[in-house]
């Protein structure tokens, strides 16, 4: 099995849940930029509070404060880790290739999990988190479209991308990503 991995996919499309999942079957590091961002959010350090105005409009946080979040997690001690949410921009992607060069630990695979539109602002509704309101739920979906989906085309050119569908019950997502992954 892969054990360097990335999921892509829209938001709500189960990426934070399927790699839940994963992360605990398989014993790999879980590197949610999202959970790592609320956690600082919920601390009330200076940069969730830089960050939480952001999320909640539905905007995504900037590349400099993800950046440094990511670079103090990954090591080279880890046998195995998933990136969860990140990168989320081509400018991400191109600054997280070095870092993994210098580590020596190639991503192995990206999985796409994809969904319609209509399916994710019915779970993120349901969901109910801070930002998910219909309006910014929206606004995340265009940001999604046009910061986010180009690197579904610079993934694809390295040979990296498996496409797995959404939707169905969580454990179905759960085997097909099993084996695209294998
Ligand atoms: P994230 O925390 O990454 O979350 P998400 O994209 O909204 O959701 P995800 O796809 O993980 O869906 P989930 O499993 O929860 O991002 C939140 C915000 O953080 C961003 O908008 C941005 O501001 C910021 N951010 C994060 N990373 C960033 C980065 N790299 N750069 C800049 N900003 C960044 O599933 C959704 C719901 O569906 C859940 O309620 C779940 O229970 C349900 N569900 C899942 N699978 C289901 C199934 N099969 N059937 C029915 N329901 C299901």
């Amino acid at each position: 099995m892969k054990n360097r991995l990335l999921f892509l996919g829209p938001p709500g499309a189960g990426k934070g849940t399927q790699a839940s999942l994963l992360c605990k079957t398989k014993g790999l590091l879980h590197l949610s930029t999202g959970d790592l961002l609320r956690a600082e959010v919920s601390a009330g350090t200076p940069l969730g509070k830089e960050a939480a105005a952001i999320m909640n409009s539905g905007e995504l946080v900037s590349d400099e404060i993800v950046l440094s979040i990511v670079e103090k997690r990954l090591s080279d001690r880890s046998p195995g880790w998933l990136l969860d949410g990140f990168p989320r921009t081509v400018f991400q992607a191109q600054a997280l290739e070095p870092l993994l060069q210098k580590l020596k630990q190639p991503i192995e695979v990206v999985v796409l999990i994809d969904l319609k539109d209509e399916v994710l602002i019915q779970r993120l509704l349901a969901r109910g988190r801070a930002d998910d309101n219909e309006e910014v739920i929206r606004h995340r979906l265009r940001v999604y479209r046009e910061k986010t989906e180009p690197l579904v085309q610079h993934y694809d050119e390295k040979g990296l991308i498996k496409t797995v569908m959404g939707d169905g019950e969580i454990d179905d997502v759960a085997s097909r990503i099993e084996k695209v992954i294998s």
